[in-house]
């Protein structure tokens, strides 16, 4: 390799490190609820080097990226052997989507890919395209990863944009080997499916989102239910919808389930995303709801309007004006690590406590759907406060 070359190579390779450490800091004066970190903790520039450059002098002698990285975003999660492990979905220049293992050792910064992405075994029909996905440590034993798989629609073989999209369902014990497993056999498509990380009444129990078209949620109505005989060929027999949209709120239009609930004493919190239409689009926001502890499908508290928006940089994407999570982490101290999307680009963190989110569910008023209702309750928790003195 010749000195210029290296020299590089050298400058290259400590330009990308800096990155890697950069030690992330909490925002101050947030809401009480949660505290986000200052810094993006994945970008598409964290991506490893080796996926990118050909460093063979002769081959590319102008050091010149072989492979573009796009975005870094939606990714499920989990605490594995100690540390904080992100199943990112990565998107390349080609637009094409792939799952890779991103580690951190404390949750907020110094976020790492693993050497290579992860081989999804195809599934029988090979999808063109896979993504979001949302880990459980099942008490069956196994880690699984529920995604969406999108092929086009060969209905419509003149629309080159006509798409489908179902429920992949994948499994390993160690996050390098996966087990495919057939897709969730539904007589909707379905996006934004979570395994629930319990048996209910012995079977497996799925949250879906059963939706008209690849885009529109339509007559889907919300986040459903399903219980399931067999993972290994798991279908959606039955389906209720446990968390409905409503007219005028932040999800209107379409929501979907995030990562899989957390346990608690008090019932199962839940996180999700709503989305309503707007003049510049479509707004994705996080919201939550908790559910009881004996019976997930019934709904304990459901705080009105949204839990977390983009802001700032945020806002500003591939896709604009997006919040979207799939993965957070619930450590045994009770701290929880909520890792969000921006517009589809970056992943971001904040943090909070189970007692915090708990809180939060519970004693965060109800959407009263209406201009007058929520007059109502500022104009309450103002003589509550004068009250008080
Ligand atoms: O572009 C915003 C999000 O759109 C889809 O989510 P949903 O199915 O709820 O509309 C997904 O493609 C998601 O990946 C994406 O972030």
């Amino acid at each position: 390799m010749s000195t210029r070359y290296e020299a590089m190579v050298t400058a290259l390779r400590e330009h990308h490190e800096q990155l890697l450490r950069k030690l992330n800091i909490p925002e101050e004066f947030g809401n009480g609820i949660y505290t986000r970190y200052k810094n993006p903790i994945l970008t598409a520039e964290h991506t490893p080097l080796e996926w990118r450059y050909d460093f063979n002098e002769q081959e590319n002698p102008f050091l010149m990226q072989r492979i573009m990285m796009n975005a870094t975003f939606n990714s499920g999660a989990i605490k594995w052997q100690g540390k904080y492990l992100l199943v990112v979905r990565v998107e390349g220049a080609d637009r094409k989507s792939f799952f890779a293992v991103a580690e951190s050792p404390n949750g907020v910064d110094n976020f790492r890919f693993w050497e290579e992405p992860i081989t999804m075994p195809e599934g029988v029909i090979p999808a063109t395209n896979v993504y979001d996905m949302r880990l459980t440590v099942h008490e069956d034993g196994w880690i699984y990863g529920l995604f969406c798989v999108e092929r086009h629609d060969d209905n419509q073989p003149r629309d080159l944009s006509a798409a489908t999209a179902a429920c992949g369902i994948a499994r390993t014990k160690d996050l390098k080997t996966w087990y495919r497993l057939p897709d969730l056999k539904s007589k909707s498509q379905q996006r934004n499916v979570v395994l629930h990380p319990e048996f209910v009444d012995g079977k497996y129990a799925l949250y879906t989102r059963p939706q008209d078209g690849f885009i529109d949620a339509g007559s889907g109505g919300g986040i459903g239910w399903a219980l399931i005989d067999d993972i290994e060929h798991a279908e959606v027999k039955t389906e209720k919808i446990i968390n409905a949209r409503h007219y005028h709120t932040i999800m209107e239009v379409k929501n979907g389930e995030g990562p899989h609930p957390i346990k608690t004493d008090r019932g199962w919190l839940h996180l999700a995303h709503g989305v309503r239409g707007c003049a510049s689009g479509l707004r994705y926001v996080l919201y939550m709801y908790m559910t009881a502890l004996d019976d997930p499908t019934h709904v304990i508290a459901q705080p009105g309007g949204y839990f977390l928006v983009p802001q700032g940089i945020e806002y500003v994407g591939d896709v604009m004006n997006v919040t979207f999570a799939n993965g957070w982490i619930a450590d045994p101290d009770g701290k929880v690590f909520i890792y969000y999307a921006s517009s589809d680009t970056r992943m971001h963190v904040a943090v909070s406590t189970v007692d915090r989110l708990v809180d939060y569910c519970m004693n965060t008023p109800e959407d009263g759907f209406t201009t007058a209702s929520s007059v109502d309750t500022i104009k309450k928790l103002v003589e509550k406060n004068r009250r008080n003195g």
